[in-house]
């Protein structure tokens, strides 16, 4: 990290970029389980939703006019796999020209295998709870390494697995809205038993095929747990979360020797203040008094730039490359946005400058997008999205993006 005049200057080869998912922007996603619950339980449907699916080359046309250099995307298991055993050639090969799309316009495609939506044939044969689960995303993953492994470097096997499992499985916001311990530590046990099995096959595959070396992990959300109070408990409760919600899934693969680097997706803080010793107060309770209060995005997350810092200093002891995989803010004037993604990016170079790997930084997201139970309410895009016209509309916040994109330095101002 050079320092000129106060300007941060980030290592060459830095990855620069935005995020999406195919639920989220793709539209048409009939075969799976997110979009059937959307038809009865869901606050809105993501029916089109950006119709990226068709308008990708647009899309990535955009990127490239903001001088990315990486774009991560997801590919959809529900299309490749619409029925057990059955893979549509169609849909590989659509996400093949995608990837070359990317690769034409000089954007490294970061590719992630699951972002929280399943096929259902699978969702309604015992999903991510029953034993052949891991069996079944490995086969599914086989499928489309071997048609993408040449084009694609950098895997995300499992998108926020403690959010997929947590929200699924614990709260009951997403489907199939469990709400039980022991389902989720089930399903917890087959994703980190599917990821391990994932990360073996993508460098076996291209072993065998002579391909470079890929770099495969997973995209780990992570909130800055910090306590309201310096009192014990605060400070047990902060560490406690962050041992079980921030590192566990990480712990868990890296004793297993499965990640090549560590995708962080960081959004927010949490203020800890737990009412009492139970493990329900230590593990939920948060200060309901704004003591300490900060700037929020539209659906009333913290903004806390300082967490970024906090938390890649803490990755530090896992020796291993760090990507930021998300990180965005949900806003309706763009000047925050531009706000957001510049203190975010002075975090991620005071951590490089304390000696932290960080290899690249992709925005959340391109474009406005479906936000799952929220639905299309909130806006994270660098891109705005006309939802009636599907048109596309450059924000002025991109523009200053984009010059750190094309210079990799970030100005003082
Ligand atoms: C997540 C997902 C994205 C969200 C984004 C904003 O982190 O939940 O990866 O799908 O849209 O984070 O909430």
């Amino acid at each position: 990290m050079c320092y000129t005049s106060g300007m941060k200057k980030f290592p060459d080869g830095f990855l620069w970029g935005a995020a999406t998912a195919a639920h989220q922007v793709e539209g048409g996603n009939i075969g799976s389980d997110w979009w059937e619950w959307e038809q009865t339980r869901g606050r809105e449907r993501s029916g089109d939703a950006c119709r990226h699916y068709e308008l990708y080359e647009r899309d990535f046309d955009l990127a490239r006019s903001l001088h990315h250099n990486a774009h991560r995307l997801s590919v959809e298991w529900a299309r490749v796999e619409p029925q057990e055993g059955r893979f549509s050639d169609d849909a590989l090969k659509h996400y093949a020209e995608v990837v070359l799309a990317l690769k034409d316009r000089g954007i490294e495609p970061v590719v992630t295998l699951h972002h929280f939506t399943n096929p259902l044939w699978f969702a309604r044969d015992g999903g991510w709870e029953d034993r052949r689960a891991p069996g079944r995303f490995l086969r599914y993953c086989d499928a489309v390494v071997r048609i993408l492994g040449k084009h694609v470097r950098y895997w995300i096997t499992i998108n926020e697995p403690t959010i997929y499992v947590s929200h699924s499985f614990l709260f009951g916001v997403w489907p199939p809205q469990a709400r039980s311990l022991w389902r989720m530590w089930r399903v917890s046990r087959n994703m980190v038993r599917a990821h391990v099995a994932v990360f073996r096959m993508i460098h076996q595959v291209c072993r065998d095929f002579g391909l470079r070396e890929p770099a495969v992990s997973i995209a780990q959300h992570m909130t800055a747990l910090v306590p309201c109070g310096s009192g014990l408990r605060c400070r047990f409760a902060s560490w406690l979360r962050h041992k079980i919600f921030n590192e566990s899934f990480v712990d868990a693969l890296v004793r297993r020797r499965a990640l090549d680097f560590i995708g962080l997706n960081y959004y927010s803080r949490q203020l800890v203040e737990p009412s009492n010793w139970g493990i329900r107060s230590l593990l939920s309770d948060v200060c309901r008094e704004n003591h300490r209060p900060v700037p929020k995005n539209s659906v009333g997350w913290d903004i806390y730039p300082e967490g970024l810092y906090e938390l890649l200093l803490k990755l530090k002891k896992y020796d291993l490359p760090v990507m930021i995989a998300e990180n965005g803010i949900c806003a309706e004037e763009d000047a925050s946005r531009w706000i957001f993604i510049r203190d975010h990016l002075r975090s991620v170079s005071r951590a490089i400058g304390a000696g932290v790997p960080v290899t690249g930084y992709l925005y959340w997201s391109l474009l406005d997008n479906f936000e799952w139970e929220k639905g299309f309410g909130p806006r994270f895009g660098l891109v705005e999205m006309n939802y009636r016209t599907f048109e596309r509309k450059v924000r002025p916040s991109s523009l200053k993006y984009a010059e750190v994109c094309r210079t990799g330095v970030l100005s003082a101002e």
